[in-house]
């Protein structure tokens, strides 16, 4: 720890689209030739990596033949064994095929969700064969750029049932797995439905199996819509529906950057890790983000070893903030409660509450008048977080 090593009970794992990535963007084409997911099995094992994630795709091509299928996911069980790295997560490729272009799920063309729901449930028997323990939905192309195309209420409707298909199918196999659904407001598409944590967890509750299906919030997905992701995944811990997560860096308000965990904002970073620390969060620390495009191979590796070393960096920084005295001290004084009026405020409502609380003499002037020195608090924060204390 000391060294900021990772070792695989840190559960650090990266999507084989991560350092799979090859550098395409919108305006530019490749810049390098990735590792294969068996290199990459060898190399994030040697860097103390916990496990790897995967759409269907990145393992398997997406005309494969049944055999060539049964080839590939042979010889990577074989790595998986030899690196001794696990799959906790998998999920389905429903956006790149053109067959996609106007959504999975959401699409108005029954065929086009009915061959959604065909090919999630080949993947997700290929992620149970792989031991993973979470499914992730992500809509990519679950949306609209011209709003006319679609019936929002009707696109809910859709997604819906085939989430609700879906439990029952792993249900019905008897399978151990849980799904986790990813909000994203926009990229791919114009507007994506459900684009928020809060929306998916609304969602949540209207569903067949809400019991079986959490969330995976994304840094990177709340921060382009300048919201407060360690807000969101409060929220999610609250509702005990915090499944997965997917950590990596954004500037607010930009295109999808997908930068290494931690690049951007260390103070939102550090109250973020700090949460899942002191919650005691037992998922996957799962990064999903790529490299620069100015990187090369080796320069990839950096950048995967940079976002394990941040997020234990953070870590010791959150074991410092709650050791350090006098942050605790300022905390204590701020958090300071009343031992005749916390009884009233907690548990359930009662009559004789209403009236005990209706009864209290609070000076509203006397209460405003209570210095909250959170000058001096942020200030030992900044100065906890870049070493100074
Ligand atoms: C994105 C998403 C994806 C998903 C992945 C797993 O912005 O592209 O974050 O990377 O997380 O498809 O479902
Ligand atoms: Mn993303
Ligand atoms: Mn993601």
């Amino acid at each position: 720890m000391a060294d900021f090593v990772p070792t695989k009970n840190d559960k650090f794992t990266f999507g084989l689209w991560t350092f799979g990535n090859a550098g395409r963007d919108p305006f530019g084409s490749e810049v390098r030739v990735p590792p294969t997911p068996i290199e990459g099995l060898h190399k994030l094992s040697e860097l103390g990596a916990y496990g790897v994630n995967l759409h269907d795709n990145d393992l398997v091509p997406f005309d494969a033949t049944p055999a060539e299928r049964d080839r590939i996911v042979a010889e990577f069980k074989q790595a998986l064994k030899d690196t001794g790295l696990v799959v906790p997560m998998a999920t389905t490729n429903l956006f790149a095929h053109p067959v996609f272009k106007d959504g999975a799920f959401t699409s108005n063309d029954p065929k086009v969700r009915a061959f959604a729901l065909q090919k999630t449930m080949r993947a997700i028997d290929l992620g149970v064969e792989l031991g993973a323990g979470v499914y992730v939905f992500w809509g990519g192309r679950e949306g609209v750029e011209v709003e006319a195309s679609k019936d929002p209420v009707t696109a809910l409707q859709h997604f819906r049932d085939a989430i609700n298909f879906l439990t029952g199918y792993v249900a019905d196999q008897k399978y151990k797995l849980k799904f986790a659904l990813e909000p994203k407001p926009n990229e791919p598409r114009g507007d994506i439905y459900l684009p928020t944590t809060g929306s998916m967890l609304g969602f949540i509750a209207t569903l067949d199996k809400p019991e079986m299906v959490g969330v995976n919030p994304e840094y990177a997905h709340d921060t382009i819509s300048a919201l407060n992701f360690t807000h969101a995944v409060a929220q999610a811990l609250d509702a005990g529906k915090l499944f997965h997560i997917d950590l990596n860096g954004q500037k607010p308000g930009r295109f999808d950057q997908d930068l290494r965990f931690g690049q951007e904002d260390y103070k939102t970073n550090f109250f973020l890790v700090k949460l899942l620390e002191d919650r005691g969060y037992t998922g996957s620390r799962h990064f999903d983000a790529h490299a620069l495009r100015t990187s090369d191979i080796d320069d990839v590796w950096q950048f995967a070893r940079g976002c394990m070393r941040t997020y234990l960096i953070l870590k010791e920084k959150a074991r410092q903030f709650n050791a350090d005295p006098e942050i605790q001290a300022l905390l204590k004084e701020i958090n300071a409660g009343d031992a005749v009026i916390d009884p009233l405020l907690a548990g359930k409502y009662s009559p004789a509450k209403a009236a005990s609380i209706k009864g209290l003499k609070l000076d509203a002037n006397q209460l405003a008048a209570k210095p909250l020195p959170y000058e001096r608090l942020d200030q030992l924060v900044f100065d906890l977080l870049l070493g100074v204390r």
